[in-house]
């Protein structure tokens, strides 16, 4: 054989991108899958809270009721059905981004706008609940996710931690790091990896030359998957034989895995952003694909949803939001808080600044730090 053919065939295949649904929202020929219609109603009802959750977010961030938020429009079927996919026991390790997903896994709406009001409880893993503080640095949640993983195995459990990262990611040195170690240990970890074409300002394509994020997982010896992160059905399909295979219990054939779910950021990359200086808007491809408009009108094609079925979900969603909003804003936290557990021995600058805020509470009383303006 000539060098130049062995050259050849040393390329790789074509990658594929793994869809059940079809744009217009049909099943494709010839797929199967194996979710119940419990769960895909389930699904689809968790989708639609999480857009009208985020909907509230944004206008409550506008109004000074909460601070910062990243909204997560057209990421809705890829941390819904993911986290769906997850076993009781399993493990979540968000971003900032991801609060749909730590919504499925058991965190409390209110504990989430706690959060972004400040409170400190709501960086608190609840008990009971798996789901890690969401991580704000980037890739850090990656290295901890693995350990995690590899601590459930050496101290014989069988849980397993799904760790969810943005493109963006996938740039830094603890990205490499964390599935090289998992790749040499087959720590039980699925890393699910939500590629929405942008990091803040950052498109894809000046991220990385690789074709797809997918096959970076190759280079650290275990399977790498891309799919449509728009279609609920693949992403649950592929999350939950991504978990069996972290979660095999003889060890023998467990593996970490890389899903690349690609999708779109319709938002802005934070209420402290403006795309406009950056971007033309949403592109034309991917304007006329809503996850949740997709999704829904297959699940009216299966005749799973009518009219009297979306309206009493959306209502459901409404009054999940608002009881949540309403216990977040009533909840009570002590602004002092602040100080505490950042260092063991307070540093003389905190020292100061809580001297002046105890200063200014004296003067204006608490309702000045616990009010946010109406
Ligand atoms: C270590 C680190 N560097 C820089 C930042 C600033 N930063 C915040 S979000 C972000 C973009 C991340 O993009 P991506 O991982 O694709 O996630 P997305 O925000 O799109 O969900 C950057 C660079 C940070 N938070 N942490």
């Amino acid at each position: 054989m000539s060098i130049t053919r062995e050259y050849a065939e040393h390329r790789r295949p074509e990658p594929t991108r793994v869809r059940l649904l079809d744009d217009d929202g049909s099943l494709r020929p010839d797929v199967d899958f194996t979710i119940s219609d419990d769960e895909l109603l389930a699904i689809y009802e968790d989708m639609r809270l999480a857009r009208r959750f985020d909907e509230r977010a944004v206008s409550l961030q506008r109004q000074g009721r909460i601070s910062t938020y990243a909204p997560l429009r057209g990421h809705e079927a890829a941390q819904v059905a993911s986290a769906h996919a997850l076993g009781d026991d399993d493990w979540c390790y968000p971003t900032y981004r991801d609060h749909a997903a730590k919504y499925v896994r058991g965190m409390d709406l209110a504990t989430l706008l706690k959060a972004l009001r400040g409170h400190g409880d709501g960086y608190r893993v609840a008990e009971g609940v798996n789901v890690m503080p969401e991580y704000i640095p980037i890739a850090t949640q990656i290295p901890q996710a693995v350990g995690a993983a590899w601590a459930a195995r050496l101290e014989g459990r069988d849980d397993v931690v799904l760790c969810y990262l943005g493109d963006g990611a996938t740039s830094e040195g603890d990205f490499h790091e964390g599935l090289n170690f998992a790749g040499v240990f087959d720590t039980p970890t699925v890393f699910l990896c939500t590629n929405n074409q942008w990091a803040i300002s950052v498109p894809r394509e000046r991220q990385t030359a690789s074709e797809t994020l997918a096959q970076k997982a190759h280079a650290y010896g275990f399977e790498g998957v891309q799919v449509d992160g728009t279609d609920p059905l693949a992403v649950y399909e592929v999350t939950r034989m991504a978990v069996e295979k972290a979660r095999e219990p003889t060890g023998e054939e467990r593996r970490p895995t890389l899903v690349e779910a690609v999708t779109y950021r319709q938002g802005a990359h934070s209420t402290a952003d403006d795309p406009s200086v950056y971007r033309d808007g949403v592109p034309e491809e991917w304007r006329d694909r809503d996850p949740l408009d997709r999704y829904e009108t297959y699940l009216r094609e299966e005749g799973l949803l009518d009219d009297d079925r979306v309206e009493a979900i959306e209502a459901r969603a409404g009054e999940t939001v608002a009881d949540a909003v309403e216990r977040a804003e009533a909840a009570e936290d002590d602004p002092g808080a602040m100080f505490e557990h950042v260092y063991a021995e307070p540093t003389p600058d905190l020292e100061r600044q809580r001297a002046e805020l105890d200063r200014l509470r004296e003067r204006y009383g608490d309702e000045a730090f616990t009010e946010g303006p109406r």
